[in-house]
């Protein structure tokens, strides 16, 4: 269908040819020799997503972005932010050069130097706080760029620094502990299995705004097959409108849902008995202590009709193979996330409905892999037991990725830990991304010395001593899995702009300085690691260049069977009901039993009558990363704060009416909008904005003592309505 489509296109472009004029042509932006313009295919990365989109070159120089239609597992499609990287890539707030600090911290007056002054100066300073306090004195930090993840690590493990930290202390790290407790330690973030289940549950996602083109289509794909969609999120949005069945929790009450959910099955005798015999350990606990959790009391707690979560318990047990679509974020973005999260991964055990075709976690088909990608390989940290925080949170200590938890960066660089930060080296920060960015931004204006890699400078930048430019996707090449067989070369869409480098060819030339080089084997160049990267797919960089960048994978690993995943890998070697590393942590909320907390009992509700949500994405904006797009951010020109019509009425504030949102930690003003989307008693607020930043109001002690998490989408807040000014 689609290379019809793609024929037809050709041959209207053929015909214009022949009846435009060179300039109509140009004008048409149509490629070839008349018009000079050129196409290369490339990924977008602009969210991480690496979706495949046709950028069109005029004199080197992007004109125009399509969504590529022709390559093996291309949709075709760009999103609002992929068609925006023309302004993007050009933005007058790229750092082109490297540049040393000449103003105050935070003031941003930056000098060019060369990159020799830049890359000694960082390897200086790192080798001789090594030298005279030692490693652990430096601090390195990543933000959600992850394509070079594993290769930072191996940098971090190199040189010797246990205190080594990424945004994932807030994203996605969670979720993987609450399912590696429950499915075992090879388990991270599971797609479902659209193709083949009878039952979808969303919970807490909404794949329409935030994966648009990859997720979304998946998403989409299950929808066309006219399966049961069950929904779980506390807004209204794109994604719920397809759904069969629609549930509305308050936000971080999933727990009590799933329990609540669980409980309905079991009286009803829908569960798995033999799969839960087989596969299962704690089984007896996890039915006497999910037995609280009546009908009643779970409306009572979430909000939800108890009747439609009778319903969705039947359709999730008896209309299977039910699958699971879970997120990164929402649900461990609260401070019982990981129970939570556990509670609901279970749901897929009780069911019979782990590893299953169709299931969560399900068998598949036999895939190549590329070396180190980012959540195949998570590698193992050194030194992870002198960590500034090491055994403050046991069980992400054991589990994930043994990372830092870099949640209370603000207290490590104000000297409050064990032994001070003196050096902070920064790949992609953005401080307005952690509660209390202005606690992180004293911490800033404290630690000795600060170097920071980015593409643009953002206000993190502008406190560092150093600032190193950053290449972005279209100025490197690159190696992606178009399909789980097939291989794609990127080539440079465009050559580097001023003097950047690529993040990779950074930790290289800091390595070198530093005394040892990355990879095992170890490789020197980017061309060697991409060679590396490449090798268990037994293909080489030139063989896949000569055939134009795509290859099907000579090697292959074998087929994922069910019976080789429910070889689980818990300590007990069953699917554990009761978790033995959450029990082993001997601490408060460490239940072995996916056990419910309500946050509502810790907030001083009484006063901050509203549970605040902040950061469900907007399909046009990307964390910090879009504000200083016109096309994107044009649409809301100021801070906006999302309230239900009866809560609008409560506080007697109209839509578009200014108010200051308060919480326990402090204010700012917004603009309302009045919306039957929020769920009555919940408000929205985006997040990553430099100015009316909501992260300014959240408490940084706010956190799940399990995973250390924030609770970004339960806190509490109250609406004043600001009178006009006379
Ligand atoms: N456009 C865009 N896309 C993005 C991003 C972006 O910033 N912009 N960020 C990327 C990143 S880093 C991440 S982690 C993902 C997140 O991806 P998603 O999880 O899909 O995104 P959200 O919109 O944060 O959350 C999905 C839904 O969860 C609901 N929700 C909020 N709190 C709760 C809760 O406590 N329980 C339940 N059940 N639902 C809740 C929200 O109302 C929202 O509609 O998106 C990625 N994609
Ligand atoms: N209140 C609230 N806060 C949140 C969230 C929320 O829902 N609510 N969501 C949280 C979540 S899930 C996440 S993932 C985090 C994301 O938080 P961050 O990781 O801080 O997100 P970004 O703003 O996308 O990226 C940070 C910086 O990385 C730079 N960058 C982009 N690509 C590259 C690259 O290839 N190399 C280098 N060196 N730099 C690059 C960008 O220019 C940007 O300055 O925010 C968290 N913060
Ligand atoms: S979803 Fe959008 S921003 Fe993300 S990679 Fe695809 S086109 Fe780019
Ligand atoms: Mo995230």
């Amino acid at each position: 269908m689609q290379m019809d489509r793609e024929m037809d296109n050709q041959e209207k472009i053929s015909k214009l040819r022949v009846t435009l004029s060179a300039e109509e042509l140009l004008r048409a932006k149509i490629p070839g020799k008349e018009t000079g313009i050129e196409v290369r295919t490339g990924t977008c990365g602009f969210c991480g997503g690496e979706c495949l989109l046709d950028f069109y070159l005029k004199d080197g120089k992007i004109i125009k972005i399509e969504g590529n239609k022709t390559l093996p597992g291309a949709s075709g499609r760009v999103c609002v932010k992929g068609a925006a990287l023309k302004q993007a890539l050009y933005h007058p707030d790229r750092i082109l050069y490297p540049m040393k600090r000449v103003g105050a911290r935070g003031e941003g007056k930056f000098e060019r130097i060369s990159w020799e002054e830049a890359l000694d100066t960082v390897a200086e300073r790192m080798q001789s706080v090594k030298k005279i306090y030692g490693a652990e004195q430096t601090m390195i930090y990543m933000g959600h760029p992850k394509w070079f993840r594993p290769q930072i690590t191996d940098f971090v493990n190199k040189y010797g620094t246990p205190n080594y930290g990424t945004e994932s202390s807030t994203c996605a790290y969670a979720l993987m502990m609450a399912n590696q407790c429950n499915f075992g330690k090879n388990i991270m973030l599971m797609p479902p299995d659209f193709g083949r289940c009878n039952t979808l549950i969303v919970w807490g996602v909404n794949p329409l705004y935030s994966n648009s083109v990859k997720g979304g289509a998946g998403f989409l794909h299950a929808v066309d097959r006219g399966i049961n969609i069950i929904v779980v999120d506390p807004k209204c949005t794109s994604t719920t409108e397809y759904a069969t069945l629609h549930l509305r929790p308050v936000p971080g009450t999933d727990g009590a849902l799933a329990l609540g959910i669980a409980r309905v099955i079991i009286t009803e005798e829908l569960q798995d008995m033999e799969y839960i015999e087989k596969y299962t350990t704690g089984y007896e606990a996890y039915r006497e202590y999910v037995m609280e959790f009546t009908p009643e009391k779970v409306e009572e707690i979430t909000g939800v009709p108890a009747a439609d979560m009778i319903r969705a318990a039947r359709m999730i047990a008896s209309e299977g193979p039910s699958s699971l679509m879970l997120s990164a974020s929402p649900v461990v973005h609260n401070i019982n996330g990981v129970q939570n999260g556990r509670a609901i991964g279970l749901l897929m055990a009780l069911t019979g409905n782990f590893g299953m075709p169709g299931g969560f976690a399900g068998p598949g088909p036999a895939r190549t892999r590329l070396k180190d990608a980012f959540m195949q390989s998570i590698q193992d940290r050194d030194y992870q037991k002198n960590g500034l925080n090491y055994g403050e949170f046991p069980a992400w200590d054991r589990l994930t990725s043994r990372e830092l938890q870099v949640e209370r960066m603000a207290d490590f660089l104000l000297g409050k830990g064990a032994y001070p930060i003196r050096n902070l080296i920064a790949f992609g920060m953005n401080h307005h991304m952690w509660p209390r960015p202005d606690r992180l931004e004293e911490g800033l204006k404290q630690v000795e010395f600060f170097a920071c890699a980015d593409i643009y400078m953002n206000e993190t930048c502008k406190y560092a001593d150093i600032l190193l430019p950053v290449a972005t996707s279209q100025e490197r090449e690159q190696i992606e899995l178009l399909t789980p067989q097939t291989v794609f070369y990127q080539q440079k869409v465009l050559e580097n702009q001023g003097e950047t480098k690529n993040d990779i060819e950074i930790l290289l030339e800091l390595a070198k300085r530093l005394g040892f080089s990355l990879g095992d084997p170890v490789y020197h160049t980017y061309e060697e690691y991409l060679q590396d990267r490449l090798s268990p797919t037994g293909l080489t960089l030139e063989e896949l260049r000569a055939h134009h960048g795509v290859m099907q994978a000579k090697e292959l690993m074998p087929p994922r069977t069910t019976e080789d995943i429910l070889k689980v890998q818990t300590p007990t070697g069953k699917i554990e009901f009761t978790s033995t590393v959450l029990e082993s942590c001997e601490k408060e909320w460490h239940e072995a039993l996916p056990v419910y907390h309500d946050f509502r009992e810790i907030l001083p509700m009484n006063d901050y009558p509203l549970v605040l949500t902040t950061g469900s994405r907007k399909p046009q904006l990307f964390h910090s990363r879009t504000y200083r797009l016109p096309w994107l951010v044009n649409m809301e020109t100021c801070p906006v704060v999302e309230l239900h019509p009866e809560d609008a009425m409560r506080y007697g504030v109209a839509d578009g009416e200014q108010v200051m949102l308060e919480t326990p930690v402090g204010s700012l003003d917004m603009m309302a909008i009045v919306t039957t989307s929020c769920l009555k008693g919940v408000v929205n607020v985006y997040h990553g904005a430099e100015t009316g930043d909501i992260n300014l109001l959240l408490d940084d002690t706010y956190i799940d003592p399990i995973s250390g998490f924030p609770g970004f989408k339960s806190y509490c807040c109250r609406i004043v309505k600001k009178e006009a000014e006379a």
